[in-house]
């Protein structure tokens, strides 16, 4: 048995997180859902997105999976509630998978998750703040490594991209990267962060695995995300060498929140990374939820006209299908039994 925090935060947050919940029970009973609380709403209460002891038991958990939360850039002192458990937990490599559903191929992006402009680092007078680029040896070592495994198990080779022209800390990381992938045999590509951004919305389906640092990698996944058809279908998971944290990569999305509307494809995703990540049959989600799209309705975002529960139902009835197809195939024959027979001898 695995024990999985879930957070689901705000917004649309809560239903695509209880989407996902309803297709990893589908997959798999070896999962123990238990529920957190965090956001804004906690910090209003006891001052900090998370409470401590929340964040002590999360720590013994085997993995978290995350909705989404609403993060105010206006209000002293409050710090983004996903922010604080990448930290907490050092979750220090950021994976987004930016898939096209409809032709099997996918964007990688692996975003260095702990260091560079959100070290946190900083100097604030009257006058100037300065805000410190951390790029450290550990923590360029082990998202190169993190990189170079995946390249390794995809077999593809790594575009690294960053700014080493005039950036110091990037001239450094660069180093790192390129002399642990040699050691390795995994191939890198360099590429400046300003004109990789056209090469992505050009070419983006050839790059292998994009490692970057972390600001960089915020920016980049959300461009690609554009090719993804819908930002609300991309996953990602925030790993660490002790737990990870599965969450979509889109917001709280407040003007749908609620409505029933809201794309969970992104969420159920991320939970198919988490059961891969727990070694139990992710797969089976990517693929349910690859054979729902080519076929059936989709929420707005995507043009169609369904509500979130139609896509789960669909999915999960993919994913029975897929798990035994005589026993998918009895229950509909009893549905066909149970409208028509009685019709036929009532006559
Ligand atoms: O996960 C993301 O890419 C988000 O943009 C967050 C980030 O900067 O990494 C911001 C999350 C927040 O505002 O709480």
């Amino acid at each position: 048995m695995y024990r999985v925090a879930v957070i689901k935060g705000d917004g649309i947050g809560i239903e695509v997180t209880e989407a996902a919940m309803e297709v990893i029970n589908t997959v798999t009973d070896k999962i123990e859902f238990v529920e957190f609380e965090g956001g804004f709403e906690i910090f209003k209460r006891y001052r900090v997105p998370i409470r401590e002891e929340d964040l002590e038991e999360i720590k013994k958990m085997d993995a978290v999976l995350f909705g989404a939360t609403s993060t105010p850039f206006d209000v002293p002192n409050y710090k983004s509630l996903i922010i604080t458990l990448r930290k907490e937990l050092d979750l220090y490599a950021n994976l987004r998978i930016i898939p096209d559903l409809w032709n099997e191929r996918e964007i990688y992006i692996v975003r260095e998750n702990s260091e560079g402009l959100y070290s946190g680092v900083y100097r604030s007078t009257d006058e100037r703040t300065i805000d410190f680029r951390v790029i450290t040896r550990e923590g360029a070592e082990r998202i190169a490594r993190f990189a170079i495994n995946l390249a390794k198990e995809k077999g593809k080779k790594i575009t690294f991209v960053h700014k080493a022209n005039v950036l110091m800390g990037d001239k450094f990381f660069r180093k790192i990267v390129l002399s642990l992938a040699e050691r390795e045999g995994v191939e890198v590509r360099e590429k400046i962060i300003d004109s990789f951004t056209i090469e992505l919305v050009r070419n983006p389906w050839s790059q292998g695995i994009i490692l970057t640092e972390n600001l960089f990698g915020d920016i980049l996944s959300d461009l690609a995300a554009i090719h993804a058809k819908s930002i609300g279908i991309v996953p990602s998971g925030n790993y660490g060498d002790d737990i990870a944290l599965f969450e979509p990569i889109h917001g709280t999305a407040p003007d749908i929140a609620g409505k029933g509307i809201a794309n969970p494809i992104g969420a159920i995703l991320s939970g198919a990374m988490l059961l891969d990540y727990l070694n139990l049959n992710g797969q089976i989600i990517w693929e349910a939820v690859k054979s729902y799209v080519r076929k059936g309705n989709l929420t707005p975002d995507l043009g169609g006209t369904a509500m979130t529960e139609d896509v789960v139902e669909g999915i999960i009835g993919e994913i029975e299908y897929r798990i035994d197809p005589w026993e998918w195939d009895e229950v509909w024959v009893d549905e066909i039994r149970i409208n028509f027979i009685p019709t036929l001898f009532t006559k």
